[in-house]
């Protein structure tokens, strides 16, 4: 008796201990720990009550997140009122709440998405204000003041003004049907589409939850490798059933349009743009879609790329085709976002060409509702690339951009790489599209156009693994996203520390080596895989493992050898006048800066160069050395990161500690992986020695060239 009694004890003890630690990181950054006692003290006497006046949904959903943090930082959940009390947070409209109207405060220029946030004095009562002029405005503030809660920040005297400098920021889903996610690396698609509409999964709203705390406001549910079928009735209903569930947290739903759909499922015998008949039947279907969802979004289009049918099957242009699906739309005040990433297996232009070439000349010619959706670089989400040629060359167009946040070709999920450098040097980049100044920022915020419509696309890294990004780490691309969509001017080492405070902890001790470590990992990455702008070296297909010998794909800008050019003289893409001149497709003032391997930023030399093996770098090194030495350093990058990750021990859980010690030995084995295998295959083409001290490769050339990953995830199907 007794001792079953102490066994019983000891099991309880060993739950709690084990739910204690059990940290998987399915809560994100949302993750509502409690705050040191003085800090917890503080949230407590301001936040004592939530006090609402309206029933709008987005207003309720801060109201029940706000409670929420609270209870989990300071230890106490607050009441929800419709009253004043003193040491309430009040959330509202001027034009719905009589309490926020007394305000008066500055809403005017903010939008339906801004907010003003603000220590205030009602009745005598110490208050802090959350107000928006639409519910949209009071959740993204909610959500703003919960990030300070968590910081630890001093909230007495608060004041925060804010609103997005981008219209739709949305997530791409490439995720099948099947719940196959291409070019995912998070396990399945967390869209169960077999059990919609009937059954929705908590996760959905947590899903909404996360992206509603960074700003994102719209999903692309699935693959722009669409099938037909998500135009279906059944799947409409299913994509409804979703909708339901995001919308009370300010997001919209879209879907990927399959351009032959009037074929497929409409029995027409073309798809022409120019047909009767075919826009009739996008028409209809557009109805069909806005009854069973009044807020749907739009259409993402893939067309004529990689296969997919498009205008250009019957000779007609994409902006025939953007703009006949428009026009379905936008009676519903519904957009197409049409996909600029087109390269054709007929054409021998340099791929890093194709995209400007078929759409420059379309300037102008898109109907108000289109959006045209831009990769950051020319050629397809590398480690690294120069910006893509269409930003500041399309000033009629409305263009937004598409990142790429699961990591395909930086290393999976287990490589550690955090994207907001990356993303922050294309949005900083200047086009000089007019004049100095024409940042990718400016053209994608409208502000150098003068442009109402205006987005970012980012290709989700998001799936069913308990941490839903495949790692802890790339959660943070996923927060960075948001938070560059919202502001494009964002610092990605302050946004690396806020996710880094609400992930973790705020200590400085452990903020500081961690934000600078992850400001330094892409860079490691780039150094590893593709140095001095070499691009595209990846294995076959799954894009994991290094390549860069590669030479029997079918089309030629499939293989590797097709962007690095080595030979025996030297490497590199000629991109200048004596090459393809992709050059000439940026404005004077970058071209020229990328036109002399002298001076050219080292970062970009092989991506517009060919250049000896014996060029002289700017510190006089030989380019051979230089990038010998560039692999090494990437390799040494990662071997610090696990060093510093396995001091901060004390400041993490052990299983989010663990997980990520993990994935940081592997990713060190790796990027030895693609030195090695690297520097052996350039090696045996530039015939140079290493330079002194530096280790050959651990295996022959050969024996890279013979590794074999059959069943790596996310290829497409
Ligand atoms: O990055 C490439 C991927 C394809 C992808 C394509 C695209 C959805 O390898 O898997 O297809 O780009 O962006 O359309």
């Amino acid at each position: 008796m007794r001792s079953g009694w102490i066994i019983g004890v000891l099991i309880a003890c060993l739950l709690a201990a084990t739910s204690a630690s059990a940290e998987g990181g399915y809560d994100l950054w949302l993750r509502y720990r409690p705050l040191p006692p003085t800090s917890a003290a503080t949230v407590r006497a301001h936040a004592g009550a939530i006090v609402t006046q309206e029933a709008d949904p987005r207003i309720a959903s801060a109201k029940a997140e706000l409670i929420r943090a609270v209870e989990g930082l300071a230890g106490t959940a607050p009441t929800s009122d419709a009253v004043m009390r003193p040491g309430a947070i009040l959330l509202g409209t001027p034009a719905r709440s009589p309490l926020v109207r007394q305000l008066g405060l500055p809403l005017a220029g903010l939008g339906n998405e801004g907010y003003v946030i603000r220590s205030v004095v009602i009745a005598g009562s110490p208050t802090i204000v959350v107000a928006a002029n639409d519910g949209a405005g009071v959740l993204y503030g909610a959500f703003a003041l919960i990030r300070h809660l968590q910081r630890g920040d001093p909230i007495d005297r608060i004041a925060l003004q804010s609103r997005p400098e981008v219209g739709l920021r949305v997530l791409n889903h490439w995720d099948n049907l099947d719940r196959q996610v291409e070019r995912g690396y998070a396990g399945q698609s967390i869209w169960d589409w077999w059990r919609l509409p009937g059954q929705t999964d908590a996760r959905y709203t947590d899903y909404a939850r996360a992206n509603a705390s960074i700003g994102i406001n719209g999903a692309v549910l699935n693959n722009v490798n669409a099938k037909a079928d998500s135009l279906t009735t059944p799947y409409i209903a299913k994509a409804a059933a979703v909708a339901d569930v995001l919308r009370p947290w300010g997001m919209k739903v879209y879907l990927s349009a399959r351009f032959s759909a009037p074929i497929e499922l409409g029995g027409l015998k073309t798809a022409d743009p120019l047909d009767p008949a075919v826009a009739r039947w996008w028409r209809g279907k557009a109805d069909e879609i806005y009854r069973a969802i009044p807020d749907f979004g739009g259409f993402l289009v893939k067309a004529n790329s990689e296969g997919q049918p498009g205008p250009r099957d019957y000779r007609r242009s994409h902006a025939d085709g953007a703009n006949m699906l428009a026009a379905a739309v936008a009676p519903h005040g519904g957009v197409v976002m049409w996909r600029a990433f087109v390269y054709a297996d007929t054409d021998p232009e340099d791929r890093a060409k194709q995209a400007y070439t078929e759409f420059k000349p379309l300037d102008g010619r898109f109907a108000d509702n289109v959006i045209v959706q831009v990769k950051n670089g020319p050629i397809d989400f590398q480690p690294r690339e120069p910006f893509h040629p269409l930003f500041g060359a399309m000033p009629k167009t409305p263009l937004m951009i598409e990142f790429q946040i699961t990591k395909e070709y930086l290393g999976f999920a287990t490589h550690l790489a955090y994207l907001g450098p990356l993303f922050a040097e294309t949005l900083a980049a200047d086009t000089y599209g007019k004049g100095r100044g024409s940042t990718v920022a400016r053209v994608i915020d409208g502000s150098l156009d003068g442009h109402r419509l205006t987005g970012m696309a980012g290709v989700a890294n998001i799936g069913t693994d308990r941490n839903w990004a495949g790692s802890i780490f790339d959660q943070a691309n996923w927060y960075a996203f948001g938070r560059l969509a919202w502001d494009p001017r964002a610092k990605p080492d302050a946004i690396a520390a806020d996710w880094a405070a609400a992930t973790f902890t705020p200590d400085p001790r452990f903020l500081a080596p961690t934000v600078a470590a992850m400001m330094r990992s892409r860079e490691a990455v780039v150094d590893y895989m593709t140095p001095l702008g070499l691009a595209h070296l990846m294995a076959t297909g799954h894009h994991y493992g290094p390549g860069p010998w590669v030479a029997d794909l079918a089309r030629p800008e499939w293989n590797p050898v097709y962007y690095h050019r080595a030979d025996a003289n030297g490497i590199g893409f000629d991109r200048t006048r004596t090459g393809s001149n992709a050059l000439a497709q940026y404005a004077p003032p970058v071209a020229s800066r990328f036109a002399d391997p002298k001076t050219i930023d080292e970062q970009y030399l092989l991506w517009f160069h060919h250049v000896p093996w014996d060029h002289r770098m700017a510190d006089g090194a030989t380019l051979w050395d230089t990038l010998v030495r560039r692999y090494d350093r990437g390799v040494a990058q990662v071997a610090d990161t696990r060093d510093t990750w396995a001091r901060l021990k004390p400041f993490v859980d052990a299983e989010r500690h663990g997980r990520t010690a993990d994935a940081l030995r592997v990713q060190l084995e790796e990027a030895q992986w693609w030195r090695d295998a690297s520097i052996a295959y350039f090696a045996s083409l530039s015939r140079r020695p290493l330079p002194a001290g530096l280790p050959p490769p651990a295996h022959p050339l050969d024996w890279y060239k013979a590794q074999r990953f059959p069943w790596a995830p996310g290829n497409p199907q």
